[in-house]
């Protein structure tokens, strides 16, 4: 089939890479083109292992080829960014753009697929209303959300299930058999709303249960535990699964998509999606407090701030709490140096320093994001370059006990259980 994937971004190019290399004529369409021109001569631009040798191989082949406009095809697929506006309501410009272009070729007979997530209705609403609009009566919508998860896409793309739900079953059929030629997990086909949902649900229910342990974190110290190890304890139950608690919840999907669902409803109504947002959004300013808390003042204070990313082992900062806690340090009155070997210094709104320069000087190292390097950094390597030694590691990745026997002070997130 010919198919036109719109939006290369992080979903949009491995689903067009991936239909490529099964069989079918693919085009990758992006507005931009230093995005095109950068795919055409490095493969990506994330750093997702694996993507980039992928897409150069079905660019070779021929059958992915890229343009800055759709062109006649069997299926169109929209993988477009659906982020939320200043007041949180969702903003669903970028995929009306996506489906205006469409239609510009759409005919009766093809199918449109959304990928993107949306609020619950969006695929029979504003698309269905769109197609109807251009006198088209005849082309099959589904919704088919991406599940997969930033640092192992290309592997989750062809192995999680799916949920797929078409406006009618023909329109289900047709997305079913479209994705099996990729997909090795079960589709599960619903309708468009309920997909939707699903999809919004998924990212909801993580973002609740962090905040559930980031609530704990907040009250262990109060009872004298570490809420990392009470934790791991209460995991060992085998119908209990919290998350882990840390400096708030960043990326552009879970601290997010609750707000779609949240929106449509109101606020009194998802009561418990609005109080997990409000509990993990507070986080950036509970670990200032208590930073604050330790050294009196943060005033003129130096403070290494280690890891921008979102999360560990990534070099996405987008949405990160780091830049929360950069932003309300600075408020505070303190000087802030921030290293993370991740995050390429094109990508950050924060000036990037190497690991020594961040050290230097600083009154307190904080720890942002878990990435696995920072667990390896020699405590009497850092004492040396540091004029304060007090770490706050707030992902629980230092050994704590070896760092206070090197004569440092120590915070963990969540823990006020004394060391020996
Ligand atoms: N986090 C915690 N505690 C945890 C887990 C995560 O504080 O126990 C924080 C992370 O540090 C990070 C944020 O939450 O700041 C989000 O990270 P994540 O790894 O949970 O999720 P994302 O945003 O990278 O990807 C999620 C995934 N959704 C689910 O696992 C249900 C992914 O499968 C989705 O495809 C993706 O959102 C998306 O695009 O919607």
């Amino acid at each position: 089939m010919k198919i036109c994937v719109i939006g290369m971004g992080y979903i949009g190019l491995p689903t067009a890479a991936v239909l490529a290399k099964n069989g079918h004529e693919v085009l990758g369409v992006d507005v931009k083109p230093e995005i095109l021109e950068f795919i055409k001569e490095k493969g990506a631009p994330s750093e997702e292992p694996g993507l980039a040798e992928f897409v150069l191989g079905v660019l070779a082949s021929g059958s992915l080829k890229l343009a800055s406009a759709p062109e006649i095809a069997d299926v169109f697929i929209l993988c477009l960014p659906t982020p939320i506006n200043a007041d949180k309501t969702p903003d669903l410009s970028y995929v009306e753009k996506g489906m205006a272009s469409i239609l510009t070729v759409l005919q009766n007979g093809n199918m449109v697929i959304l990928e993107s997530t949306v609020p619950p209705g969006t695929t029979g609403g504003i698309v269905a209303d769109m197609v109807k609009a251009k006198g088209l009566d005849n082309v099959d919508l589904a919704f088919a959300p991406e599940r997969v998860i930033p640092g192992n896409i290309l592997n989750e793309l062809q192995n999680l299930d799916r949920v797929m739900g078409g406006l009618t079953p023909r329109a289900s059929a047709r997305a079913k058999e479209l994705y099996s030629c990729f997909v090795k997990g079960q589709i599960h086909i619903t309708d468009a709303t309920t997909a939707e949902f699903v999809k919004l649900v998924e990212n909801s229910y993580r973002d609740v249960n962090i905040a559930f342990a980031n609530e704990l974190a907040r009250l262990a110290p109060e009872m004298g535990i570490n809420i990392w190890e009470a934790i791991d304890i209460a995991n060992r139950h085998p119908r209990v699964n919290i998350h882990t608690p840390g400096p708030g919840v960043g990326g552009h999907c879970i601290a997010i998509d609750p707000y779609f669902i949240i929106d449509k409803v109101g606020v009194e109504k998802a009561r418990f999606l609005s109080l997990a947002r409000d509990v993990n959004s507070s986080m950036p300013q509970e670990v200032v407090s208590r930073l604050e808390k330790e050294l009196g003042t943060l005033a003129g204070k130096n403070i290494a701030i280690l890891g921008t990313a979102y999360k560990a082992n990534v070099g996405d900062p987008r949405e990160s709490p780091a830049l929360d806690i950069i932003e309300l340090l600075k408020e505070a009155g303190a000087k802030t140096l921030a290293h993370d070997p991740f995050v390429k210094p094109a990508n950050s709104s924060v000036q990037l320093t190497s690991l020594d320069e961040t050290l230097k000087n600083a009154d307190a190292i904080i720890i942002t994001t878990n990435h696995s390097v920072f667990g390896e950094i020699e405590p009497n390597y850092a004492g040396q370059l540091v004029t304060g030694k007090l770490i706050f590691d707030t992902k629980n990745i230092i050994k704590p006990q070896v760092w206070k026997d090197a004569g440092w002070r120590v915070l963990i997130l969540g823990s006020g259980k004394p060391l020996v």
